[in-house]
């Protein structure tokens, strides 16, 4: 039975193990992916996988976007605050990932789906991009079942604030719905990430489902410009982008918050209600001092869900959600390894 007692955030998401190699550019050419992306694998560029470990040095993390962020907010939180939903298969990888959450102190609960492999992402880094190629494997087999047995239950009556990773909407609108729901019901918060391009641009109508019970709203530039150009605000600037998602449609009582990250440059934050947005500069990072940026986003996002949660204010947790995504593109993928004081 899981341990719901101390439990804050309960996250869900696609598990996925990444497989990260560098200076990847034949690889972009060869798959045709662009340097800085996330996309599903067609079948054409299901054969990257073989390439990458037959060619190359892959480093193996456990990956995510949504799982990275629980790690994350985690790190900020006091012992058993986050619990995380999605579905793997019955092997290795899937040991890998459930071993990284229970060193970061992430509980995993999992649904498994023991005739699918789990689910993998060729991270594909050049410079300081990263291109990530996603086979989902088990994780698009998640179904809304999970949500009633009894550790899922427990974790859904217990968790205080609910986290959506927006690529989990290609497959899984039924159960976010769902989550969402409960969360309205019983005056939580429930947060949700853009994600990727792909989601706004080709999964509006799951993002329109979900949205309506969003208080919070995460995404970087690239994520909130696809969005305008599917809801056809004739805007490519971030305030203005900001503010028309926060004042999207709403089945919930609070004011929603949606928040931009746009890389080095100032994180913008738009409030519903609000005649205009707020800039929240970001700290500068020594470019020699780059690892790679993936999973920065997802650091980001788990320190301001952290934060929040510990009730401090939104600016302490866009300020503590730079400052984590700063740690991560220290770091070989969305890892955070430096100590946990001063980050607060
Ligand atoms: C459905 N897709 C494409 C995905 C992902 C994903 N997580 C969930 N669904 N594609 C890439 N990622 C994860 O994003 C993290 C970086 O932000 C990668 O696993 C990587 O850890």
């Amino acid at each position: 039975m899981v341990q719901t007692s101390n439990l804050k955030l309960l996250a869900m998401g696609n598990p996925l193990l990444d497989m990260a190699i560098r200076d990847g550019e034949e690889m972009l050419k060869k798959y045709n992916l662009k340097p800085n992306d996330a996309v599903l694998a067609s079948s054409e560029q299901m054969g990257i996988y073989k390439d990458i470990v037959e060619g190359y040095q892959v480093t193996y993390v456990a990956g995510g976007a949504a799982q990275n962020t629980a790690r994350c907010a985690q790190y900020v939180l006091p012992e058993g605050s986050t619990a995380y939903l999605g579905c793997v298969g019955k092997d290795d990888l899937a040991q890998q990932l459930r071993a990284a959450n229970d060193r970061e102190g992430v509980e995993s609960i999992y649904q498994i789906d023991e005739n699918t492999p789990t689910g993998s992402c060729a991270v594909v880094i050049t410079g300081h991009n990263r291109s990530l190629c996603t086979n989902l494997g088990a994780a698009e087999k998640f179904s809304k079942s999970h949500l009633d047995t009894p550790d899922a239950k427990a974790a859904i009556e217990a968790a205080k604030f609910f986290y959506l990773g927006g690529f989990f909407l290609t497959h899984g609108v039924e159960s976010a719905v769902a989550l969402a729901k409960h969360a309205k019901e019983h005056n939580k918060p429930f947060a949700f990430n853009l994600s990727a391009p792909f989601i706004p641009q080709f999964f509006k109508a799951q993002v329109d489902e979900v949205l309506p019970y969003a208080q919070l709203v995460i995404c970087n530039e690239t994520e909130a410009e696809a969005y305008a150009e599917a809801a056809n605000l004739n805007t490519n600037d971030l305030g203005e982008i900001a503010l028309a998602i926060a004042n999207a449609q709403s089945v919930i009582s609070t004011p929603r918050t949606v928040l931009i990250t746009h890389g080095s440059k100032a994180t913008i934050r738009g409030v519903q209600g609000e005649s205009s947005a707020h800039v929240h500069e970001v700290p500068k990072i020594n470019p020699a001092d780059i690892v790679d940026t993936n999973g920065a986003g997802d650091a980001f996002a788990g320190g301001v869900l952290g934060t929040l949660l510990l009730n401090k204010s939104i600016e302490q947790a866009v300020d503590v959600g730079h400052r984590l995504g700063g740690m991560c593109v220290g770091e070989v993928g969305p890892v955070l390894k430096f100590p946990k004081e001063n980050v607060l």
